[in-house]
Formats: structure tokens, C-alpha cells, sequence
């Protein structure tokens, strides 16, 4: 039954990003899906106000949609989740758990969606059907179990898509039940950028609204794959192109959607087939050297302005800004200083001429914005690329004024609401004397595990219980092997999730699925349908309303999973009545606005204003909720991104990305329309000089290896060879198959972000290095 990716087949990339060429795919990816006919005009409901936010990615809902405020991507999300497609127990009685292990990830969602809570049985070796409020007695007797000091090894995982309601009751669990063990899929994605963006800034989002992108006069892009991951801002960006905004990217591999866009919505661009181009420069830094670019492009940007001052010209810097609101220029301005030219040319991997030309747009631009995603803050240096992100906008006053700021693009559709209202392992960043008054009890004030801790305890054997809130978490994590095998240690394991996948298959002892609805699909309770909101990634709060029929009756939603669990493992607390929240999220609402009023106040009437309401930011208004008041300058520390895995002859540095054919560890298909490979995702994509230097042939297989010295052996074989306009040196492939290469202690400094874009690994053929 497991199907194996075909051969794959390498052809020209001849789909435009954003296009009819790709909404064409739409179709068939519905059908492949079964989705109901009538189904398929929910996606013009798909981000309205009145409609559902996405289940794809998190960006922006404008309050004046376009008539189809979807792409190819949210499309694919949509139809993946409402497909008709059903597994229930017959199929857990047909195939044993071992015998399910061996299909790929793509075929275990595929089979479709969950209906009934389900037990691991270890006697037969498969998953049985077990009631609702069975599974909630067991879970909760066996979490009640526990005394305190094990209660602190039970992990709250959650995924970033659930709501903000449901976020907001998980968290109250967790932190009843004794714990801040609240790791979320944030720990592997913008936690360098919650770190670095709350250090200098005084906030831990981004401070961009969509409005800036009409009043922006430059935009620099790193490290984001936008036709990909987040495409429906490329209609903003084709907007701004069309006022002649330029748009300077850094990134290592020449990615479609940042080279040209065709705008879906425009009849003569789609018969034309005419392309707006979108980077204006286009910077293959090496993975790992934006810490390094970034530094050439203040160097050059203090040189124009010593320049200035010797011509008795008007300076460069925002001087008056910089001393009003920042803090540490003197430090950063003395490192830079100190930086030289063939230092950063070496670790950056471009030329000074390239650097200091995009320095010279950056100077004459007077509302700069930078956008910015995985390829910055996946490195062992991540926070510290985000940190050169902020002292780069801050030289010239860009942040807080119309048309400037930091953008970072967030992942999963309510990843940035769910740490907003209090899923967060920093006891911190939680309104814990808030809750306290609020609910009357305790909460625990000891830091919690994130991401990297909670796999640290799995491995070490110290975990008691892993509940996951959504989300794949053993495919996504890295260090595989270790992780795969340590996992069927864990004495209960708990899932609650739409589809199933490798983290249901690689179980506990333990071990439960309970299956959810999803937020496209209408939710009915005892207080009649019930609605839901989300955060996006620029700070704005939507409501959702689901508009599908549910796919089966059996389903609960997942605020009343949350609480099925809640009631059956802690003591009754008068102030929570679980049930009303439940019948009622409007209460959940009010509870939200009350743990945290300056953001939620008027929450249940505010809920629908057509492009979210935004929560208060000072950063936008130059107020600076930093230890200084100010914002901070923060001078780097050290200019390459990787120095535990050390570079050098005979080893490659490999950064791993998505395609357009998946959702993270959800595998849509084996394609990557806009890198033009078909049938497979066991590629390696790399320069034609290194396919030379190793005497390798276009579609050649090969295997990697990790060089570190830690007696671990990391190996992927099987990895068919893509010539690609990557860097020397450099080579991608593909996240969630090459995760096996990523040692678990290899992750960013300050947040422990997973360091998965520069892993220097060794090429090996027929086992031997190459
Ligand atoms: N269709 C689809 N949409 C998605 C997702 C999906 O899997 N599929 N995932 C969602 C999630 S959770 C997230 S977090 C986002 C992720 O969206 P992105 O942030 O775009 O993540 P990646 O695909 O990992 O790609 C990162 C980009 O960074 C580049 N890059 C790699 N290393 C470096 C570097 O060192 N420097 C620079 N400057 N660039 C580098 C890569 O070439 C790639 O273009 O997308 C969300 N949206
Ligand atoms: N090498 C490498 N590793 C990476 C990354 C990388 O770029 N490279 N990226 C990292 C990033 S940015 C992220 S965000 C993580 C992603 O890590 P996760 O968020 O843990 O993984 P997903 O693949 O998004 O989870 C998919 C599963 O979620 C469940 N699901 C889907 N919809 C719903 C829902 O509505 N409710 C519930 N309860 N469950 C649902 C389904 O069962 C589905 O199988 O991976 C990280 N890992
Ligand atoms: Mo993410």
C-alpha cells in the first residue's frame, strides 16, 4: 500500500508565480480531493470578513478583499482539509500501527480524515475506536496520576493553527495541570524573531501593516519564499513594483516567485501572459551570510555618510532619530567599522559592488521596509540576523513611520495569536498574576520546555506524557533517527489532529488520536454555530466562521477536546465552567479581553472589523518597551552563521526548503512546480560547478552525510542530483525528508530555532564519500 515517490523528472520551470498557471491546478487538486461540489465555492469565502481566515499561511486579510482572496496554496489547504475522503475504525482494524510505519507521509494523509477517537491496542497492534468520554476518563486519570514533580514532564504541544479560543483554554490546562510546558511549532520557525524583535524592539512581532506596502519607497527581502509559502502578498508586491518601488532579495537559490509574478486578477496579464518582475536586485547570499551581507550594506551606507559630511551635505544617517530613540549606536558603529571588506565579501558570499549598489537604494529611499522568513531565523545565528535586520532599518529612522518597519512573514495561520494569548513556555511573557486573580489558583512560575528541550527530555527518557495540540511533531523536529526510536519510550502520547500522520504511527505506550474538526467546517454547539478568530501576521485579530458541513458527525471541535481533557484531569475549579465556554466561545472571547485588555478589549464586537483589529504596538509609534526605553543598536558578535558544523574542503553546506506540493509535514504531492521537479522529493538542488568538481550527472543519486563529530551518524541516501542556480558550496533539498541530518544541538543561540537552513554535510556515493 505504501506508495514510493516515482523517478523524478527535471524540467524548465514554466509557471508563473501566482498566475492561472496555477490557479488552473486548483481544480484538479480539488478533485483529487472529492471535494463536494458545492465545497468548492467556499473558496470565495476564503479570507472575507464574513467568511473563514485560511488554513494555510498567516498573512495579512485586507479589509477590501480581492474577489478571490486565495491562492494556490490556500486553495490546495482548503481542499486537503474538506475533502470527503473519511478513515474511520474499519480502516485501524485492516492495518496493524507496524504496517502503517512504512508508508510514506504523503499516503498516510491522503487516506483522509479521522472520525473517531481512537486507542493504540498493544495487543493486536492496531487502533481501535474507543468512546469520547472514555478516552477523556483514561487520558485524565492517567495525567491525574502523576504527582508534581512528574506533572513538570508532561508536554503541551501545539501547532499554530488552532484558534485563539482553543489556544487560550490549552494554555489554562497546562498551567492547572503545573506546568508552562507549552512548546509550539514557533520554537522551530519565528522564535528567533520573538527573541530579537522584543530585544531591540520592545515587541515580538512585526510592526508592518498592509497600508505600508502603498506608502513604502523600498523593500529588502530575505530569506522568504513568497510564491511558495505566503503567496498572496504577491499582490502587494506587484503593487508597490508598479509604482516603481525597488525590491532588493537576498536569498541563496533563485526562487520563482521572487524573480516575476502574473497577476491572477488582472484579465490582460492572464492573456498575455505578461510578468510583473519582482526583485529589482536579486543577492545569492551563501546560507548563513546575511549576518555578513547585512554588515557590508552598513558599512557602505557609513562610508556614503562619511562622504556626506566631508561635501558638507546632507547626512545620511538619521542622526536626529538616532539620538532620540536608540540605544548602543556608538558599539554598532565601532564593529562595523572594524569589519572588513574581504571578511564580509568571504562569509556573505557576495561582492562589495553588489552590496554597496543595494546600500545606495537603501540611502536614497525615505520609508524602507524588510520582509524576512526561515532563511534568517533557522540558523545557529538566527536571532542575530534578525537583531542586524533592526539595526539596518534603524541607521536611517525606518521603523515607526508610514511605509517603513520590520515584516517578518509568519508560518501557520494563528502561530503568532497562539503565543499572544499565552501558549509560551517563558512563564514571562504570560500574565501569570492575571490568572491567578483571574481563575484563583497558582500558576506554576518555573520556565517550561520549548521545542528542543521537550525532544532533549524524550531522548533522555524523561518525559512522562506528550499531548499535541495539531501539528506532526517527530517529522518536523530534527535529529530523526534518535527522536523516532526514543519516542515509543513515552508513556502516553496524546494527538489531537484532522489526518493522520507519522507522529500517530510512531506512538507511545500509551497512545490516543482524537479527532477534530477543522476550522473550515461549520461548528455547532449547544449555543448554536460557533465562530472563531485568529491573528495574522501583521498584528490584526479576524474572525472565522466555518462554512462546510462537517465530515462527520463523530468529530468534536477542538475547544471541547480541550476541555473534555481539562475536566477529566483537574480539580473542579468554580471560575472555569468549562461547558458554558464550550457552548459559548463569545465567553471564551471575554474571558481573552479580560487576561489581556489592552489587546482584547470589545473583543465578541470587534471580532469582524474587515481587516482585523490590530493590537497595540509601540514600536509602530516609537514607543520602545525595551529595557532602555530606546531601541536598540545591537553590534553581532560573530559574522558567520555556523561555526560548530565547520565548513571546509569536501563538505557542502545544505539549507532545507519547502515546495509548492506541501504543507510542512503534509505532503500535497511529489511536485515543485516553481523549481520544475516532478515526481519526487529526493533531490538535492546544486550548482553545476560543484555537479562537476564531484563528477556528477544531472539525476545521479547520492547520499549525504552530517559533518559533526559527536558519534551520531545522520545519513539520507537516494537523493537524485538537480542542477540549480545555487551558490558553490551550497546545496537544498527538502524539509521534512533531510530533518535525519540535523543534530538536535545544532539550533539558533538565544531561541533554539532549529538551525535547518546550514547543516554542512559530506556527499557520499555508494556509501563512501564522494
Ligand atoms: N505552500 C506552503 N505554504 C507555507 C508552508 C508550506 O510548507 N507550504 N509553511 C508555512 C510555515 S509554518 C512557514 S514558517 C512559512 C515558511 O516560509 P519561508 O520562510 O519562505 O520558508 P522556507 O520554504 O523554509 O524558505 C525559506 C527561503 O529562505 C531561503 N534561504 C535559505 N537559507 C537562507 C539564508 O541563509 N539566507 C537567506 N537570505 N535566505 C535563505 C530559501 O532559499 C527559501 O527561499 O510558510 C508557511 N506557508
Ligand atoms: N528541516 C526543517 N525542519 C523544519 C522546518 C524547516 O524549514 N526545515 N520548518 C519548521 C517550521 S517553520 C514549522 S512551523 C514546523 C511545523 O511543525 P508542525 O506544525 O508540528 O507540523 P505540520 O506539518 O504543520 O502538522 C500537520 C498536521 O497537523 C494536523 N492538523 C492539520 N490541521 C489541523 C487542525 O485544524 N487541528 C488540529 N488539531 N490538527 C490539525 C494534521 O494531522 C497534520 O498531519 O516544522 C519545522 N521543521
Ligand atoms: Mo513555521
Amino acid at each position: 500500500m505504501s506508495k514510493r515517490a516515482g523517478n523524478v523528472k527535471i524540467g524548465k520551470a514554466t509557471m508563473p508565480a501566482g498566475g492561472w498557471g496555477s490557479l488552473a491546478k486548483v481544480s484538479t487538486a480539488l478533485l483529487g480531493q472529492r471535494v463536494p461540489i458545492k465545497d468548492s465555492r467556499l473558496l470565495l469565502k476564503q479570507n472575507k470578513p464574513d467568511g473563514f481566515a485560511c488554513v494555510s499561511c498567516a498573512w495579512a486579510k485586507p479589509a477590501n478583499p480581492h474577489p478571490f482572496e486565495f491562492c494556490e496554496s490556500g486553495a490546495k489547504a482548503t481542499a486537503w482539509e474538506t475533502t470527503s475522503k473519511t478513515i474511520g475504525a474499519d480502516f485501524f482494524d485492516r492495518h496493524t500501527v507496524t504496517e502503517l510505519e512504512a508508508w510514506d507521509d504523503h499516503t498516510l494523509e491522503d487516506q483522509g480524515r479521522l472520525t473517531v477517537p481512537l486507542r493504540y491496542d498493544p495487543g493486536t497492534d492496531k487502533y481501535r475506536e474507543i468512546g469520547w468520554d472514555k478516552a477523556f476518563a483514561e487520558i485524565g486519570a492517567a495525567l491525574r496520576s502523576l504527582d508534581g514533580e512528574q506533572r513538570e514532564q508532561v508536554v503541551f504541544y501545539a501547532s499554530g493553527r488552532a484558534s485563539l479560543e482553543t489556544s487560550y483554554m490549552y494554555q489554562l490546562l497546562a498551567r492547572m495541570y503545573g506546568n508552562n510546558n507549552l512548546p509550539d511549532s514557533s520554537n522551530m520557525c519565528h522564535e528567533s524573531t520573538s527573541v530579537g524583535l522584543q530585544k531591540t524592539l520592545g515587541v515580538p512581532v512585526g510592526t508592518v501593516v498592509l497600508q505600508d506596502f502603498e506608502q513604502t519607497d523600498c523593500i529588502f527581502f530575505f530569506g522568504q519564499n513568497v510564491g511558495t509559502n505566503s503567496p498572496r502578498m504577491l499582490h502587494q508586491l506587484r503593487e508597490a513594483r508598479m509604482r516603481g518601488v525597488p525590491i532588493i532579495t537576498f536569498n541563496p537559490l533563485r526562487e520563482r516567485g521572487l524573480v516575476s509574478f502574473t497577476n491572477p486578477q488582472s484579465p490582460v496579464e492572464m492573456l498575455t501572459g505578461h510578468e510583473t518582475p519582482i526583485s529589482t536586485q536579486y543577492l545569492q547570499v551563501k546560507p548563513g551570510g546575511d549576518t555578513a551581507a547585512i554588515m557590508g550594506l552598513c558599512k557602505a551606507i557609513f562610508a556614503f555618510d562619511d562622504a556626506a559630511l566631508a561635501a558638507g551635505e546632507q547626512r545620511i544617517l538619521d542622526l536626529a532619530f538616532i539620538q532620540e530613540h536608540t540605544h548602543g549606536f556608538e558599539d554598532f558603529e565601532a564593529a562595523v567599522r572594524a569589519c572588513d571588506w574581504p571578511a564580509i565579501e568571504r562569509e556573505s558570499g557576495l561582492a562589495r559592488a553588489a552590496l554597496e549598489l543595494a546600500a545606495d537604494v537603501y540611502c536614497k529611499s525615505s520609508a524602507v521596509m524588510a520582509i524576512y522568513g526561515m532563511g534568517l531565523t533557522q540558523h545557529r545565528e538566527g536571532v542575530q540576523n534578525v537583531t542586524m535586520v533592526v539595526n539596518l532599518l534603524l541607521l536611517r529612522g525606518n521603523i515607526g513611520k508610514p511605509g517603513a518597519g520590520v515584516c517578518p512573514v509568519r508560518g501557520h495561520s494563528n502561530v503568532q495569536g497562539q503565543r499572544t494569548v499565552g501558549i509560551t513556555e517563558k512563564p514571562e511573557l504570560a500574565p501569570l498574576d492575571k490568572l491567578k486573580e483571574q481563575y484563583g489558583f497558582e500558576p506554576p512560575r518555573k520556565t517550561g520546555m520549548n521545542t528542543v528541550e521537550a525532544c532533549e527530555a524524550i531522548l533522555a527518557g524523561k518525559l512522562q506524557a506528550f499531548i499535541g495540540l495539531g501539528g506532526n511533531f517527530v517529522r518536523a523536529v530534527p535529529e530523526r533517527t534518535l527522536m523516532e526510536a526514543a519516542w515509543g519510550e513515552l508513556p502516553l502520547t496524546v494527538q489531537i489532529a484532522t489526518k493522520l500522520n507519522r507522529n500517530h504511527v510512531i506512538h507511545g505506550k500509551a497512545s490516543y488520536i482524537l479527532p477534530c474538526l477543522g476550522r473550515i467546517e461549520i461548528d455547532r454547539q449547544r449555543g448554536g454555530e460557533q465562530d472563531v478568530t485568529i491573528e495574522d501576521s501583521t498584528g490584526c485579530m479576524h474572525g472565522s466562521r466555518g462554512r462546510a458541513e462537517p465530515v462527520a458527525a463523530t468529530l468534536l471541535s477542538e475547544p471541547a477536546i480541550v476541555a473534555g481533557i481539562a475536566k477529566a484531569t483537574l480539580d473542579p475549579n468554580p471560575r472555569v465552567d468549562w461547558d458554558r465556554w464550550v457552548a459559548d466561545y463569545g465567553l471564551v472571547r471575554e474571558a481573552i479581553a479580560e487576561t489581556y485588555p489592552d489587546i482584547f478589549h470589545d473583543f465578541n464586537a470587534r471580532m469582524w472589523t474587515p481587516g482585523g483589529f490590530r493590537r497595540p504596538l509601540g514600536a509602530a509609534h516609537r514607543v520602545w518597551k525595551t529595557d532602555t526605553g530606546k531601541a536598540a543598536f545591537t553590534a553581532p558578535s560573530a559574522l558567520e552563521g555556523n561555526p560548530d558544523l565547520e565548513g571546509g574542503p569536501g563538505k557542502l553546506r545544505l539549507f532545507t526548503v519547502r515546495s509548492d506540493g506541501q504543507f510542512n509535514t503534509t505532503i500535497y504531492n511529489y511536485d515543485d512546480h516553481f523549481r520544475g521537479v516532478e515526481g519526487s522529493r529526493m533531490v538535492l538542488f546544486m550548482a553545476r560547478a560543484d555537479m562537476a568538481k564531484h563528477a556528477l550527472a544531472e539525476g545521479e543519486l547520492v547520499g549525504l552525510r552530517t559533518a559533526a563529530d559527536d558519534g551520531v551518524e545522520r545519513r539520507v541516501g537516494g537523493l537524485a542530483v538537480v542542477p540549480y542556480d545555487v551558490p558553490e558550496g551550497c546545496i537544498a533539498g527538502y524539509y521534512p525528508e533531510l530533518n535525519a541530518l540535523i543534530p538536535l544541538w545544532h539550533h539558533a543561540k538565544e531561541s533554539k530555532v532549529p538551525a535547518a537552513k546550514a547543516i554542512d554535510v559530506i556527499l557520499e556515493r555508494g556509501g563512501r564519500p564522494s
